[in-house]
């Protein structure tokens, strides 16, 4: 599918998204998408493995585009503080923690009204890259979501970085809906870095000479992937069994570390 569609379709997904329980949702184009900061760098970082990692249909340091995909819709839900259980891996749980779920959900019901009501065709993807997912913190700041703040992470206005996201693919290019200028990073002394069990933002990993570009991680290219895999590592050798309501079987649940996340003071509701 072609046509272009108005302009007012944008709000009406940003409203659905709304109403299924996303706390922001917006579009960006698959073109700005694949120049964006990761997804240039995505190839040239090595192929080493964090946790979660899948053996999947999509080789390491590669991200697949579909060919007919021209805009990209990403939906973020709120993880606050008071709700750690959203954020939990639980071994066997279908959707892999609550709050993807969560996602997964606003995606389908999204996904059924923009193909019936609208003619417009969806891919929902999936959350590895390894098996066709794409990279979803860049998609979110092109789609004027927030920014990358200074502890690698999506930074909202409304949330800071306590949120989760997902994508799906059109058919069809939509209006976008970022980037835009919020940058609450500047002039703040980054209590997200101290707070790093494992020194992860200590030394610079990339630079611009090795990697063409200079929107590194963290923005100055200081995060370190391998050290904060290590601590979930960690996370994961401490994970606890738990009974889930409505099951027999107990499950092994990891919680992982969001100290970077939970550190930072954009978004955090009022004492
Ligand atoms: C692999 C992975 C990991 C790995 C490696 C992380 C990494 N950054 O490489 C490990 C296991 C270590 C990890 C850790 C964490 N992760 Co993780 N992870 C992923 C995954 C699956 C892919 C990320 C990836 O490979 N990125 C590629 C590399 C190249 O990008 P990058 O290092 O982040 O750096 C780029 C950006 O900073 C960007 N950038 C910099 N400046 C600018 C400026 C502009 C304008 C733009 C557009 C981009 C941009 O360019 C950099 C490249 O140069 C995503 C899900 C997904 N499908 O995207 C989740 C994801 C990024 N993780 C997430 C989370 C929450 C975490 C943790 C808090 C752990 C936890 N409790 O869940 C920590 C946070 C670590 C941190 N401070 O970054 C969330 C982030 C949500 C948010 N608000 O940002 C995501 C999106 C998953 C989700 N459920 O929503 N993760
Ligand atoms: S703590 Fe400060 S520097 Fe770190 S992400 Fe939040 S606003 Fe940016
Ligand atoms: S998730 Fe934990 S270990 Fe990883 S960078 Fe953030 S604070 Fe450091």
């Amino acid at each position: 599918m072609t046509s272009s569609l108005p302009e007012e379709i944008k709000d009406h997904i940003i409203e659905k998204a709304g109403e299924f329980g996303a706390c922001s949702a917006g579009i960006a184009a698959v073109d700005t998408l694949k120049k964006s900061p990761s997804h240039i760098v995505y190839g040239k970082i090595g192929d080493y493995q964090t946790v979660g990692n899948r053996e999947g249909q999509i080789r390491p340091g590669e991200v697949s585009w579909p060919q007919n995909a021209r805009s990209a819709i990403i939906v973020a839900v709120a993880h606050p503080e008071n709700k750690p259980e959203l954020d939990w891996w639980i071994e066997g749980y279908n959707g892999g923690t609550p709050g993807n779920r969560r996602l997964t959900d606003i995606n389908d019901k999204l996904a059924v009204g923009l193909e019936e009501e609208h003619g417009i065709k969806i891919t929902k993807l999936p959350y590895h890259i390894e098996s066709g997912g794409i990279l979803l913190k860049d998609a979110a700041v092109l789609a004027g979501l927030g920014c990358i703040g200074k502890n690698n992470m999506l930074v909202t206005p409304e949330f800071g970085p306590r949120v989760r996201l997902r994508a799906m693919l059109t058919d069809v290019a939509l209006p976008g809906t970022g980037p835009v200028d919020f940058d609450p990073c500047r002039g703040c002394d980054m209590p997200c870095r101290h707070a790093c069990p494992r020194q992860a933002f200590e030394a610079r990993i990339y630079s611009q000479k090795d990697f063409g570009i200079d929107q590194l991680p963290a923005r100055n290219g200081v995060f370190s992937r391998t050290l904060c895999n290590r601590q979930m590592k960690l996370d994961e050798a401490n994970s606890k069994t738990i009974k889930m309501e409505g099951r027999e079987v107990p499950r092994r649940r990891v919680s992982y570390c969001r100290l970077c996340e939970f550190s930072c003071p954009v978004g955090r509701p009022s004492q």
